[in-house]
């Protein structure tokens, strides 16, 4: 007789709202799955992960800066505000045809996402905006997921960059409401919602996620979490990024965060938010294979591949595809549907 119980009655994997599309969740259910166990939590966050993915598949996203640093805005970790000395190498945009072959390089190597980010507070309607519409078409013609990340976005401008082929959208919430103003005072918590709410009436995929390590609370993540979980819709893309401290930044004295919380992070908005592409974001560059297999337990499905995020290193590509072909890893194919058909 096997007297195993495989989940114990009271543990969180029997919960009744395991792998529903919720958009109700409280603070404090988010807490109870936060603070589990951490082996249950895994173990809860794969078994929802299953249900909505093929875990054997990661989503492989290219990242570009097309125009680097000199931002007026002043968010504490970010390398490219003007107002903080730090190095990197700053550039206006980039012509359209050097980011289509940076484009199709990055398809060769296997990625089919290639997101396309530039130092701006915001969009303005002018020939940098006009540019950056015809590297959306030139990379859209070329069969991957085209993606930005350009600041906030106004309805108008959100209905223009879908019309030239944009996929998706990636405009972070960072951090939690409570905690947004120790971070950036150069813009409001609304303003962000204001532009995801644009970006999803003009029907573009959206990706929101945030920071942790920043010297936030675990409230302040769950906090976060609570307003990505109970967005309208769930976001289709959740990037989960590790601080890098960068020197010249308020943040550049913080310790790297440990990779428990991001572990923790990663499997909770995999529960909370099923059908999401969790991505595995920022910090890489400073995990090991181990630590970033428990993160792809833990329910993360998507990276950023290439020598560079926007100005700070990653991984070396021959590095990821050693340890994809340790996992048995495959690339995501483009414009798979989020629910995996079922
Ligand atoms: N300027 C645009 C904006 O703020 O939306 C787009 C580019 S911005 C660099 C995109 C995102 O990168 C930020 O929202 C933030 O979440 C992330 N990021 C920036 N610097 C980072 C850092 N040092 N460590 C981790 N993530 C960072
Ligand atoms: C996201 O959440 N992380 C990416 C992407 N969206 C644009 C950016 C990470 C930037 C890390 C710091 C840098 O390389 O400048
Ligand atoms: Fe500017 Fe974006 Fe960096 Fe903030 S995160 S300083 S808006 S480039």
């Amino acid at each position: 007789m096997n007297t195993l119980q495989p989940i114990a009655p009271n543990s969180i994997s029997s919960h009744p709202s395991v792998g529903t599309i919720r958009n109700d969740w409280t603070v404090e259910e988010i807490r109870e799955i936060y603070f589990s166990p951490l082996l249950e939590l895994i173990y809860r966050a794969a078994t929802v992960h299953r249900l909505y993915h093929d875990p054997q598949e990661v989503q492989i996203c290219t990242l570009l800066s097309v125009k680097t640093g000199g931002c007026p805005e002043d968010c504490a970790y970010c390398p490219q505000a003007a107002r903080y000395h730090t190095n990197i190498h700053t550039h206006k945009l980039l012509d359209v045809e050097t980011v289509l072959a940076r484009a199709r390089e990055a398809h060769a190597q296997g990625s089919t996402r290639f997101c396309m980010g530039a130092a701006w507070r915001e969009v303005r309607n002018n020939r940098d905006f006009d540019k950056v519409i015809e590297m959306v078409k030139g990379v859209s013609a070329l069969g991957m997921e085209v993606c930005c990340t350009l600041g906030m976005l106004t309805h108008e401008q959100a209905m223009r960059l879908k019309e030239a082929g944009l996929y998706a959208y990636n405009h972070n919430l960072d951090t939690s409401e409570g905690y947004y103003d120790k971070i950036i005072t150069t813009r409001t918590y609304q303003d962000r919602l204001e532009t995801l709410e644009n970006v999803r009436q003009a029907n573009i995929s959206v990706c929101s996620g945030g920071i942790i390590g920043m010297g936030e609370t675990h409230e302040d993540r769950i906090g976060m979490l609570w307003t990505l979980a109970n967005l309208p819709q769930h976001p289709e893309s959740v990037p989960v990024n590790a601080l890098v401290a960068v020197a010249g930044t308020p943040l550049e004295k913080q310790e790297r965060v440990p990779v428990w919380d991001m572990v923790r992070m990663i499997a909770t908005a995999r529960i909370l938010m099923p059908r999401a592409m969790v991505r595995l974001s920022a910090g890489r560059v400073s995990m090991s294979p181990e630590e970033q297999t428990l993160c792809f337990m833990a329910g993360a499905n998507s990276i950023f591949a290439g020598e560079k995020l926007l100005t700070t290193p990653n991984p070396d590509v021959d590095a990821d595809k050693q340890l994809f072909q340790i996992l048995d890893l495959k690339p995501r194919k483009a414009f798979k549907g989020n629910n995996n058909g079922k």
